[in-house]
């Protein structure tokens, strides 16, 4: 008699399900503070906490290692669109080598709320996809492992800063984690 499980059973004898299949992805979530972003001045002195910024206050982090590529999402409180420059940066280190590092950095502006993205390593740089979505409060990227030369493990360590025309030079600041980077993302 036929049944969908012995349906289902025989599919993924055949490798036409994804039963057990290779594609795997190792994912890490930070979560951040709320209530936690500082004014720097141009120096990068902290000038004052601002807890009533909501824009920018990065909340949450996850950011998954797929088998070909390295994708993350960075939630925030909130997320408005720059009046002067809005500055996503995420650094990635895959050793404790000072080489093994790169960079993402998303730059979104008035004329340009969109953002562009770049990675950069010592090698050069890579394209990225990103995704400044002001509707859902989040920043979105994806890039191909490849880049890095698909190491073993990779970790973050997210940046957020905000410049406004009334600051003049000076920017709101938040990071998750707060000083150094995340936990090790093994390779999907
Ligand atoms: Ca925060």
């Amino acid at each position: 008699m036929f049944s969908v499980r012995s349906l289902i059973s025989c599919l993924a004898a055949l490798g036409l399900v994804g039963l057990g299949s290779a594609s795997y992805a190792d994912a890490r979530v930070v979560v951040d503070s709320a209530a936690d972003v500082v004014l720097i001045d141009i120096n990068g002195d902290t000038v004052a906490a601002a807890p009533e910024r909501n824009d920018g206050d990065i909340r949450r982090v996850r950011i998954t290692y797929a088998e070909d590529h390295i994708s993350g999402v960075i939630s925030f409180a909130a997320l408005d669109r720059p009046d002067a420059r809005l500055l996503v940066r995420v650094n990635v280190r895959w050793s404790s080598s000072q080489d093994d590092r790169g960079g993402l950095v998303i730059i979104a502006s008035e004329r340009r709320p969109e953002g562009g993205a770049r990675f950069y390593t010592n090698a050069g740089a890579c394209p990225v996809q990103h995704h400044v979505d002001y509707a859902h409060d989040r920043v979105t990227f994806s890039l191909a492992s490849s880049c890095i030369g698909d190491p073993g493990w990779i970790q973050a360590f997210t940046h957020l800063l905000a410049r406004a025309r009334h600051t003049e030079g000076m920017a709101w600041v938040d990071a998750a984690p707060d000083k150094t980077y995340g936990p090790r993302i093994h390779h999907g």
